[in-house]
């Protein structure tokens, strides 16, 4: 629920986001007086810090799991996971927090790096945590009926626990699933058919120099291998990258005949780049091309403990090895378009400046904490020979104000201006529409908001008609 606007706070990292636009706008408008260019959509969300991305491919979606960086943080102060999803890369729908660390009634804190997967038609979310029993990190499995949970403690206690982080799981061609976690160590167990439960006992991978590389400088930790490991297979080979050296990590890689070794050094996928002394990566395939995911201190008020998930698209070598990958503010292009004519999600997003997201009384999430001059970007909105109304479900419990529609930039062409009264309530919802002229053809369409001062109103989805 909203609190009240006197009550309410804009997080850091959208207030950052929207003094760097402000900051943008003035520059460019300086430089040029024609509509603002796009800008890039690099990280994939600016509503709050997120990190340790864990992609998943289902039913034509990617799904991502992310962790949540507090505002402001000065440690790995982490309370909740996140969900967010996209069909095109690059418009991303925030699909909340269906996890958090009050889910595993045993857990005491660090919502650290996981992973989701999908079988039988049930997801399962292995994720490391803090034993309060222990004091020592422990991997949890959640459960839940979809992508988006809501997730469930599968057990009602740890799954496996040695004091090392970092699930990630794997489930091989003929069935059979792995579960490998671990730093400082690399450890991996045969998970049952279940999902939630193993056989055999937690194995050591051997951390040689010849499967992990050589760490310069230490010997106390002698391979390049850190933490965050991400096990898949490609063909018949078996991948394992991993956050590599410390600190700053860099991406590297081992590939393998087998899913449990001998693991061979294949060299880095991402140097060190980007203001945060962790990174850690997630690898998918989705629509016929490869995606890297990771993670930086890109946003505004970004560093080593505020990080941002982000993603570029990559083209393995013809003999399977993984090319050197650059962390970019353009990121990966858009696989698709986005069709304005059926309901689209507010929280829906390609860029976003000064706004955030909460749980909406109607279900699902709704964007809030709207001020004047705050935007959203969708990008790559397919309009076809023209749409001629739009449509936006929202609330306020003050006196509303504008959504300008803008197609090409933030100051570009204005195709449409819908007004919004009050409406009673945060979470009293109603229906506003207005005429719309000139949204022809394939274009970035930007939900521009104007009005007074203080929190104008709540957007929940919103659609255009013919
Ligand atoms: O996000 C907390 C920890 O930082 C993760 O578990 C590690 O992989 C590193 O990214």
């Amino acid at each position: 629920m909203k609190t009240p606007n006197a009550t309410r706070r804009r997080p850091a990292a959208i207030a950052a986001a929207l003094v760097g636009v402000v900051v943008a706008a003035l520059l460019s408008a300086a430089a040029d007086p024609s509509p603002a260019p796009a800008r890039a959509d690099n990280p994939i969300v600016q509503t709050i810090y997120t990190a340790d991305p864990a992609p998943l491919v289902h039913n034509g979606r990617v799904y991502l799991y992310t962790g949540h960086d507090e505002d402001g943080s000065t440690w790995f102060t982490m309370k909740e996971w996140r969900v967010w999803s996209s069909d095109d890369m690059v418009n991303w729908t925030d699909h909340g927090s269906p996890l958090n660390l009050d889910t595993f009634s045993w857990a005491r804190q660090d919502a650290w790096a996981g992973q989701a997967v999908e079988r039988n038609g049930k997801f399962y979310w292995y994720v490391p945590v803090i034993n309060d029993a222990t004091g020592r990190p422990a991997i949890g499995v959640a459960v839940a009926d979809s992508p988006t949970g809501p997730f469930r403690d599968a057990l009602g206690r740890p799954l496996v626990q040695n004091g090392e982080i970092d699930p990630t799981v794997f489930i091989d061609t003929d069935g059979q699933a792995y579960l490998y976690w671990g730093n400082p160590n690399l450890w991996y167990v045969k998970l049952n058919a279940d999902m939630i439960s193993y056989s055999g006992s937690a194995t050591k991978i051997p951390l040689t120099t010849q499967g992990f590389g050589t760490r310069p400088g230490s010997t106390e930790r002698p391979t390049l291998y850190e933490e965050g490991p991400w096990v898949y297979k490609r063909g018949s080979l078996y991948y394992n990258v991993f956050a590599a050296q410390c600190c700053s990590e860099h991406i590297a890689y081992s590939t393998a005949p087998s899913p449990t070794g001998p693991w061979t050094y294949r060299g880095t996928v991402m140097p060190t780049q980007g203001s945060s002394f962790t990174n850690h990566p997630g690898v998918i395939d989705f629509k016929g091309s490869s995606y890297f995911f990771y993670h930086n201190g890109a946003l505004p008020g970004g560093g080593g403990f505020t990080r941002s998930v982000a993603v570029e698209k990559f083209t393995y070598n013809a003999d399977g090895t993984i090319p050197q990958i650059n962390m970019t503010t353009a990121g990966a292009p858009q696989a698709g378009t986005l069709n304005p004519f059926v309901r689209q999600e507010a929280e829906t997003i390609a860029w976003a400046t000064g706004v955030e997201t909460e749980r909406s009384s109607a279900g699902g999430m709704n964007v809030g904490w709207i001020e004047n001059g705050d935007s959203i970007k969708v990008k790559g909105a397919a309009f076809g020979t023209g749409a001629r109304q739009f449509t936006a479900r929202v609330a306020s419990a003050t006196s509303g104000g504008t959504i300008e529609l803008r197609v090409d930039g933030p100051n570009g062409p204005v195709v449409g201006r819908c007004t919004v009264t009050g409406t009673g309530g945060w979470q009293n919802w109603a229906d506003v529409s207005c005429p719309i002229s000139g949204a022809t053809g394939t274009r970035d369409l930007y939900l521009k908001f104007t009005g007074g001062g203080g929190y104008l109103f709540n957007v929940d989805y919103w659609r255009f008609a013919v």
